[in-house]
Formats: C-alpha cells, structure tokens, sequence
C-alpha cells in the first residue's frame, strides 16, 4: 500500500480520497501569510545551516545531502486553506537520517530537546514536535520534479511533512532551533492560526477554533492570495515591468 493510500484511504473506485475539507487543485501555487509574499530568500546557493536553541550545541553545518543519502518520495501537498495539489515529486533527504547521522554526532541536542522551530531566510518560522520530525515521510527537500528547487517553492531547502498542513513545511531553510519547550515561543501570524502539530487527517488546522469553520472562514482566501503571491514573484522577476 502506498503511503498516501495509507494516510488518506481510497474511494469505492480506488481513487484516493482528499482528507477532510480539502480540494484538489490543479496548479501548485507559490503561497503563504501575505505579508510574505515580497520576501525572498537572499541566497539560493548550496547551504549551511544554523543550528541554535536551548537545547543543543550552536553550529553552521554544511547541507551535504550526499554524504547523507538522497531520497526521493511523492506525497500530496495540503494547504490549511483546503486546496491540495497532489503527487509532487520531491527529492532531499529524510530529517530522521540529517538528525541520526549530521544532528546527533556533531550538536549533541539534550535528551530534552522535543521542539524543532525552523527558520526560513524571509523571516517565516515554524515548529514541529521533534516526534512529528523524525517520522519517515518528513524530508529536507532541494530538489522538485528532478530539478532544483525554484525560489517560489522554497529554494534553496524546503521541509515537506506531508502528514501535516502547508504551514509546517518551512521553505529557504537557514536555521533550525532546538527547544526543549514552546515556553516563550511565538508563531508568526496569529495565534489561532498555528496548531502545535497541524495533522491534515486530523483537520487540525488552527487552535481553539474547530477545522470545519476554518475551512469556511479559508477557502475565500485562496484566489487572492495566490494572486498576491504570483504578482510579488514577477515584480522580482522584472522589477519596472
Ligand atoms: N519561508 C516560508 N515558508 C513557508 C511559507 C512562507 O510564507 N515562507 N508559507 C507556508 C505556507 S502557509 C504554505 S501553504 C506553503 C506553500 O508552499 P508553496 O509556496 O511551495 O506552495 O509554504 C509554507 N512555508
Ligand atoms: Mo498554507
């Protein structure tokens, strides 16, 4: 069975099924928080990454996917504001091997250490149990569809957890934080927004809120912020234009 079989089943054709509330689309738009959309990365140059927090060593490590173990996986792409685009062909490496082989020997986090916070080059974060982390399908992804990542789909490393909403997969990865808590921690946009773990099959898209309003108080938005966020692509591109 494959995993996408396993994580969202398969109508009575064998098709496989969206998960609640979500839509497939056929495009795969460049999205986010609009006030993200004019923020780019400053470098798409092969990588390091900084490695803080309280609870693990600092260093920069050099992203050497190599060294680690290329793996490729297609998965689904859930965004919380029900649109889906499904069978992306991503290339990376897993995070349970980066962690095991890279994390591990070199910053040493704490046996406490059960937050991760990622920290994209425009200024994005987000954070992830560690537990949810480690999982098989969550992958550092540089490439997409055999080809570099493009900036609008996070290059130059993007996460991809496909288990969990869009808001998760933080794109121009520079810095990972290990926290040994949440104590403190503020996610970007509003609070309500961000779901400690924002599990798509548990339509875990905001706090406090249930998943089934926010798809209503969502779904509106989807046309206009794509469309933001195409505009602030091409004015980069060409900026008189
Ligand atoms: N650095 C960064 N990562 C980000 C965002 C962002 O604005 N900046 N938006 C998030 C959201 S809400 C979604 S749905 C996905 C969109 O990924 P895409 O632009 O490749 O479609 O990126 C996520 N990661
Ligand atoms: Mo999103």
């Amino acid at each position: 069975m494959s995993r996408r079989a396993a994580i969202s089943g398969k109508d009575m054709s064998g098709n496989p099924t969206l998960p609640p509330g979500q839509r497939e689309t056929a495009t795969f738009p460049r999205f986010g928080l609009p006030r993200y959309a004019f923020r780019f990365p400053k470098t798409t140059a092969p990588l390091r990454i900084a490695i803080r927090g309280d609870a693990v060593q600092s260093a920069i490590l050099d992203w050497e996917p190599e060294r680690i173990g290329r793996t490729e996986q297609s998965c689904d792409f859930h965004c919380v504001t029900t649109w889906t685009h499904r069978d992306l062909r991503w290339s990376g490496v897993r995070f349970a091997d980066f962690y095991e082989r890279i994390v591990k020997p070199l910053v040493r986090p704490d046996a406490d250490a059960t937050l991760l916070v990622l920290h994209g080059q425009d200024g994005y974060q987000s954070a992830l149990p560690l537990i949810d982390m480690l999982a098989q399908d969550v992958l550092l992804a540089d490439m997409l569809d055999n080809a570099p990542l493009s900036v609008a789909h996070g290059a130059p490393l993007r996460l991809i957890a496909p288990a969990h909403y869009g808001y998760k997969a933080v794109k121009h990865i520079e810095a990972m934080e290990f926290r040994r808590s949440d104590a403190g921690y503020r996610p970007v946009g509003l609070r309500f927004m961000a779901h400690p773990r924002a599990r798509v099959a548990f339509e875990e898209r905001g706090r406090w809120i249930p998943g089934w309003i926010l798809r209503r108080l969502y779904r509106p938005l989807i046309g206009p912020t794509s469309l933001l966020f195409r505009r602030a692509l091409n004015l980069r591109a060409s900026p008189k234009a």
